[in-house]
């Protein structure tokens, strides 16, 4: 299986809808160089077309601040552009036929937002199992109830497996997160609100392991 890092780890969501004037390569650069080890791009009700620019310049701004690089939703595209790995969620492709398409080396993570789909997603051949939303969240507007840090607690306990939290995750909120056995905490507004994305991430990551 493909090498994640060790935990706790700051999981950066570069997300479209959040970038404003702001470039995709150099943002995810300033992630990465802020201490995020895995950058995702996440580009919903984009173009085919502009999703591969976008996903290529994300590759290379977190490739230069020494992040891994993930793609939202879009094996194939993964592929394509030699990505570290591909998330997927419960309505995306099965994480079955992505690594087929992959192979061993690429990470496959999957959103989980029950015990129940977390306990079904410990037979799937993937890397990485995120559960969420943790915390209310106003990005994701079609976001499942929220879980609380009991289902991160209950899952740290059955998952044989990195596991990412998400949602609502801020600075305030990371060391309970990461307390309650996150290893990877994944975070899109409490970075993307903010004007200096390295500045973001450090403190992010300073905050996270006190
Ligand atoms: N999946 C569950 S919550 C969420 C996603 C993509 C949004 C997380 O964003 P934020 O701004 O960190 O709450
Ligand atoms: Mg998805």
């Amino acid at each position: 299986m493909a090498l994640l890092p060790r935990g706790p780890f700051l999981y950066a969501i570069l997300d479209v809808d959040r970038l404003g004037e702001r470039a995709p390569g150099p943002s995810a650069e300033a992630l990465a160089r802020g201490g995020a080890a895995i950058v995702q791009l996440r580009a919903k009700g984009v173009s085919d077309r502009r999703l591969y620019s976008l996903a290529e310049e994300t590759r290379d701004g977190a490739r230069r601040g020494g992040a891994l690089f993930v793609v939202n939703d879009r094996p194939d595209v993964a592929l394509m552009l030699g990505a570290d790995g591909v998330h997927l969620g419960q309505d995306d492709l099965p994480p079955s036929a992505a690594r087929r398409l992959l192979g061993p080396e690429v990470i496959v993570g999957f959103s989980t937002h029950s015990l129940d789909q977390l306990e079904l997603s410990l037979r799937l051949p993937i890397d990485y199992v995120a559960v969420g939303p943790v915390y209310r969240t106003a990005t994701k507007t079609d976001a499942e109830p929220v879980v609380g840090l009991d289902l991160v607690r209950r899952a740290r306990a059955l998952a044989d497996r990195p596991l990412v939290a998400i949602g609502g995750i801020d600075r305030q909120r990371a060391p309970e997160v990461a307390a309650a056995g996150a290893d990877g905490l994944a975070v899109i507004a409490a970075l993307m609100d903010e004007p200096d994305l390295e500045s973001a991430a450090r403190a992010f990551v300073s905050g996270m392991r006190s």
